[in-house]
């Protein structure tokens, strides 16, 4: 027996994107409902070999299903998250908008599997930033051998985190700077194409963005409060996939080699680290992937027990709708939800 799925947001990069992985690692799927805003009604979205059309998310009954991933955004979800939850089924929200709420677990599954006992607490399960998730799944296994006291992380962040917009905007920008159009930037900040913009989301009275604030606030939370962030988060005209320069201070000294060995073992992380053209991955390598990648390990000479590392990951995909379908596993496996049998009355 499968279960009965919503996906809010359905018809966004994240929405589509968390179709395709639900079918392929074959996550037990009875019903999928695709919802979205009522502009979207009627839009038709690939779930396997069929299409299927979006569901006007107002007229919606979500108590008939048994779990919404929702992708559209941080107001949507403050709107239907906890109205959701009441009815039932547990929401996996891809917003930052449940975060830093103390009754809601962030998850990483590689990392903090056990917050999943939470998960019912306000039915709801926040799934991290992009740009989080992949440093999280890269620092668990090298902070478990030895303890990091201070990280410095540089990101160069694909225009899909933006969404669909961010992607066309980069595009057309393209396109117009070869004489074939209209440059001037709508939703990034600056003009992105053959250019990059060193502030992402918005600004904070202390001169970092809620984009860098984010990473630390996170990591704090699904790994370890004691370790020090300074995080500098970069707009790239790249498509697809999130890279980051990141520099480590440990408690005791680890080997490159040592390090190499510990994360090859590591899950979720693939070790591409040889000192030649094809011994390092790029966001172009590491797109349609699964795993986080690390390259580049080397000593940090300037501090006492450092270590430099390269982390390239698919920002859609471990960045967003894998994370948030490997919740869905656990959720499963840990018996925390059980495919419903029936219909159960609507409370929202
Ligand atoms: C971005 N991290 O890349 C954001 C998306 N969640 O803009």
């Amino acid at each position: 027996m499968g279960y009965k799925v919503a996906i809010v947001g359905a018809t966004g990069n994240v929405g589509r994107e968390m179709l395709n992985i639900l079918e392929e690692l074959e996550f037990p799927v009875d019903e999928m409902h695709a919802v979205a805003s009522r502009k979207s009604r009627g839009v038709e979205v690939a779930w396997g070999d069929r299409t299927i059309k979006c569901q006007d998310i107002e007229a919606f009954d979500f108590s008939k299903v048994d779990i919404v991933l929702m992708s559209a955004g941080g107001d949507v979800s403050r709107q239907w998250s906890e109205k959701i939850g009441k009815a039932g089924p547990i929401v996996i929200d891809n917003s930052s908008a449940f975060r830093k709420d103390p009754d809601v677990p962030l998850i990483v599954p590689e990392v903090n599997p056990d917050a999943i006992k939470d998960a019912r607490k306000k039915n709801i399960v926040a799934n991290p930033n992009c740009s989080t998730a992949q440093l999280v799944v890269a620092l668990k296994p090298l902070h478990d051998a030895a303890k990091i006291t201070r990280a410095v992380v540089s990101t160069y962040q694909s225009v899909s985190g933006a969404g669909k917009e961010g992607m066309d905007e980069l595009w057309n920008q393209t396109k117009a700077i070869y004489g074939l159009g209209d440059a001037t930037p709508k939703l990034f900040p600056k003009q992105i194409a053959f250019n990059v913009i060193p502030m992402i989301g918005s600004f904070r009275d202390d001169g970092y963005t809620d984009e860098e604030a984010k990473m630390w606030d996170e990591t704090h939370k699904i790994l370890d409060p004691d370790i020090r962030l300074t995080v500098t988060c970069v707009r790239v005209p790249v498509f697809v996939g999130h890279s980051e320069a990141v520099t480590l201070e440990f408690d005791r000294p680890i080997s490159p080699d040592e390090a190499r060995a510990i994360l090859r073992d590591a899950p979720g992380v693939m070790v591409i680290d040889k000192q030649e053209h094809d011994g390092y991955i790029t966001p172009v390598d590491a797109s349609g992937e699964h795993a986080v990648y690390v390259s580049r390990i080397r000593k940090d000479h300037t501090v006492e027990n450092g270590l430099s590392l390269w982390v390239v990951s698919d920002n859609l995909r471990k960045g967003a709708a894998l994370n948030a379908v490997q919740i869905a596993q656990l959720l499963d496996e840990t018996g925390t939800i059980k495919p419903s049998s029936g219909y159960r009355s609507i409370t929202v």
